[in-house]
């Protein structure tokens, strides 16, 4: 499957027509269980909690299209963060980057600090980074590039070539590029992690994660914890989201094509201080960026002139970006970080990253962009 091309592999990988009624679309085999001829003697399947048949397209169709040889897809994104933690011996020493999204830092810092040891560095300083790892020795190196909010980007290469030396796990959560931008196990890195409720299933109507990798060993220790644990995805939820990733290359080629637009009408908008974008020639990792993605995405962030109050305005005032938390459906969102999605990291690690409270992050959907533009226009209005 790995010749076919991207467009190609979302639509048929997992999507081959049922064998035994023709039917072009997968069946969703909503059962809990499967009946045995005899005890031990099955299909391949006993209980969905470890097995379904539309999960297991859904992870074919993920595996192809992250060049992976395997994929685990969970119940959310940070239950499959809670499955690698799961799997690593006890009191392991992890770094994590410093700017995450706000579950991910609540995870690694209220819940599992019992058990491992976490500390959270700048993965963007990679020579600064290199001495901690050689000194320090870490067992796993968690980088989310570009970050959630502040879309920094980490050298997916350089970093799991340092944490080899090692030998360090890489995990990389990739949900703001999808696997249609950027492939880390190409680059070097252990897992990939995804949301799956963001732009792989992109329609806002699914919570779900993935995990893909090439090490079968890496495979069979999360899929123990999987089954063991229980946070595996529905069979409705799968079948959903194979129905949704059949659009995921056209629907980036669409949220990147709107959020170049928007990043720009926003770099020369008089009421904004500073745009963060991939794919500006301003941002800071912009030639890193060109070297390991093939997009720059549908993510921004920006800082609006003023502070809370005029952030306020803002946000109140805009209609077709939608307040909400989440991002990668095909409609408009905005979100406010300090007070939604990143508002249990503490506000002085916050400010110390640069999470104040006049940064906006939008989400571009598909829309057409002029009503887009004039959206966030009449927004800026009203500050
Ligand atoms: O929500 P869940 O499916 O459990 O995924 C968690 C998660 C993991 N990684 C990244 C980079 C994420 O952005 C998220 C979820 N983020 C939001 C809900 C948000 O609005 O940022």
């Amino acid at each position: 499957m790995k010749e076919m091309k991207f467009e190609t592999k979302v639509i048929h990988v997992g999507g081959e027509p049922d064998p035994t009624t023709g039917a072009i679309m997968p069946p969703i085999y909503q059962t809990s269980t499967y009946v045995q001829s005899s005890p031990g003697e099955h299909k391949g399947y006993e209980y969905t909690r470890s097995h379904n048949p539309t999960r297991t397209r859904l992870e074919e169709c993920l595996a192809s299209i992250e060049n992976a040889n395997h994929c685990l897809v969970t119940a959310s994104g940070l239950s499959a963060s809670t499955l690698i933690m799961h799997m690593l011996p006890k009191g392991s020493k992890i770094f994590c980057g410093d700017d995450v999204y706000g579950g991910t830092y609540r995870l690694f810092s209220k819940v599992f600090p019992d058990i491992h040891h976490y500390q959270f560095v700048d993965t963007t300083n990679l020579k600064k980074l290199e001495e901690k790892v050689m000194a320090e020795k870490p067992a796993l190196i968690w980088i989310e590039t570009p970050t959630n909010p502040l879309l920094k980007i980490s050298d997916i290469s350089a970093i799991a070539a340092m944490a080899k030396k090692v030998g360090a796990l890489t995990v990389v959560d990739n949900t703001f590029m999808s696997p249609f931008f950027q492939n880390p196990l190409d680059h070097g890195a252990d897992i990939v992690l995804h949301s799956m409720t963001k732009f792989i299933n992109g329609h806002s109507d699914v919570v779900g994660g993935a995990m893909m990798m090439n090490s079968k060993d890496l495979r069979d220790k999360l899929f123990f914890y999987q089954n063991a644990i229980g946070p595996a995805a529905s069979p409705f939820d799968s079948w959903l989201v194979l129905r949704g990733i059949k659009t995921l290359a056209i629907r980036m080629k669409a949220h990147e094509q709107n959020a170049m637009k928007v990043a720009a009408f926003l770099e020369k908008h008089p009421k904004v201080e500073i745009v963060v974008y991939p794919g500006l020639k301003s941002h800071p990792q912009y030639e890193l960026g060109k070297k390991q993605m093939k997009g720059s995405g549908g993510m921004i962030t920006f800082f609006i002139k003023g502070g809370l109050a005029e952030s306020r305005r803002f946000l109140e005032n805009v209609k077709l970006f939608a307040l909400a938390e989440s991002l990668g459906g095909v409609e408009s969102l905005v979100d406010h970080p300090a007070i939604m999605t990143h508002a249990s990291i503490p506000k002085n690690v916050r400010e110390e990253l640069g999470i104040f409270d006049n940064l906006v992050r939008l989400s571009v959907g598909i829309e057409d962009c002029d009503d887009l533009i004039a959206d966030l226009e009449k927004g800026f209005a009203k500050v």
